[in-house]
């Protein structure tokens, strides 16, 4: 047991399991947590039951508030290529990053809270496009349920990637610790994880482990310990990464959910180069190496024009172009998917019933040995690649 857990806490987890209702679950939550001893190993632990506390208080609170019908909602129905949310504080300049990449035109004003609810812009880039969603500024706070604060995170927590805008002259560095502990509240990281873990709950068939990655401290057999401790004896347990045997136990109390981001260090215009430089290294220090930082400025438009290429990085998009057998033409329209696509992916896109008939695809560009090669379905497709499927009448 990587955390040690007196039997009475795991029974208490068993009922936190068990409960129907969010009010049942805060409760029993709340029982668990005062059988869990503290430890430096249960510190994790201890932290992500809070924070699962935290969410269904909110859980609770949005029930009420709906009843009561307050508030417009902020959902934003997806379009384009990816959803990307532009999250910061009020008075960084959200609205002129908008305006600076779409046609959108938003109110750009000095004066705080000007923007109320979502706006939208679509951002074009090579022959695709991102749907840009401001959201309503974020505030120390939001993530426990003050003004439309988690109506913002909840944007981000829908969205594929989120631009955080920073204002580069009123304590940056503040700005983003806040936003970051905000995320973290209402359960969103942002970069890449080492690794992931899914457990998907069963009504039979034991507890199946696959490990498409490596658990970095122990082995499948000590994985189906952690769960049959915990009562669960029916699972899918899929690893996909590095992951230690504490994040697989963490992740039975409710999995955090991975955003990919690009921090802008906005008004770079009224900063001076050192005082950039700073800036950018210190918040390397923050966020680690893996998140791209960029100074920009959305007034003067410096370094805006780069968003796109960083945004289509960053999500690991790739562009693949289908064509119809005995037709020469391409489709003008790519399809976008991730990095890592299948051919079958491909079809699957197109039509379910393509990838169930798959017999071949014929592939030209860059993941093509030769033009037209022809490939089966677990062929990885590139970005470029133009793909013939052929799949029986
Ligand atoms: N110097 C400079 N000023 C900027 C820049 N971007 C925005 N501003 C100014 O900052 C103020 C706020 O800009 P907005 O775009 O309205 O900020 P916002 O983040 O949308 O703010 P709210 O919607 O009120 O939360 C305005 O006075 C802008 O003119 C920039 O790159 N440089
Ligand atoms: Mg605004």
């Amino acid at each position: 047991m990587v955390t040690n857990l007196p039997a009475e806490a795991k029974a208490k987890w068993i009922k936190v399991m068990e409960a129907k209702t969010p009010e049942e679950k805060l409760r029993a939550l709340e029982e668990f947590l005062s059988a869990v001893p503290r430890h430096k190993g249960t510190e994790k632990l201890i932290g992500r039951v809070r924070r699962q506390m935290a969410v269904l208080r909110r859980e609770i609170e949005e029930k009420r508030k709906r009843k009561a019908g307050k508030g417009p909602k902020f959902f934003v129905e997806k379009e384009g290529a990816a959803q990307i949310i532009i999250l910061g504080f009020t008075n960084s300049g959200k609205s002129q990053l908008l305006r600076a990449l779409t046609n959108a035109k938003p109110q750009v004003s000095p004066i705080p809270y000007t923007t109320r609810l979502p706006v939208i812009g679509m951002m074009p880039f090579k022959d695709i496009k991102f749907q840009l969603v401001e959201a309503p500024a974020l505030f120390e706070g939001a993530a426990k349920g003050a003004g439309w604060g988690l109506k913002t995170l909840g944007l981000a927590r829908n969205a594929d990637a989120i631009l955080i805008v920073l204002d580069g002259v009123n304590n940056p560095l503040g700005q983003l610790k806040t936003t970051l502990k905000e995320l973290e509240e209402a359960r969103i990281t942002i970069g890449k994880p080492k690794g992931k873990v899914e457990i998907t709950r069963k009504s039979a068939g034991g507890i199946q482990v696959v490990v498409f990655g490596k658990i970095v401290n122990g082995t499948v057999r000590d994985v189906r310990k952690i769960l049959k401790d915990y009562k669960i004896h029916h699972a899918l347990v899929k690893i996909y990464g590095e992951v230690s045997l504490d994040e697989i136990e963490i992740s039975i109390f409710g999995g955090i959910m991975y955003k990919p981001a690009i921090v802008l260090i906005n008004k770079s215009d009224m900063l001076t180069k050192d005082k950039i430089e700073y800036i950018v290294g210190k918040i390397q220090e923050i966020i680690g190496g893996h998140v791209k930082v960029f100074p920009i400025s959305a007034l003067k438009g410096v370094n805006v024009e780069t968003l796109g290429e960083a945004l289509f990085n960053t999500l690991e998009l790739i562009r693949v172009y289908t064509k119809q057998p005995g037709v020469d033409e391409s489709s003008p329209e790519p399809l976008v998917l991730r990095k890592g696509a299948t051919v079958l992916d491909v079809a699957e896109r197109i039509h379910s019933r393509l990838s169930k008939n798959f017999r071949y695809a014929k592939i030209w560009g860059p993941s093509a040995k030769y033009p037209g090669e022809r490939v089966g379905g677990n062929h990885v497709v590139m970005d470029g690649d133009i793909v013939e499927i052929h799949a029986k009448a």
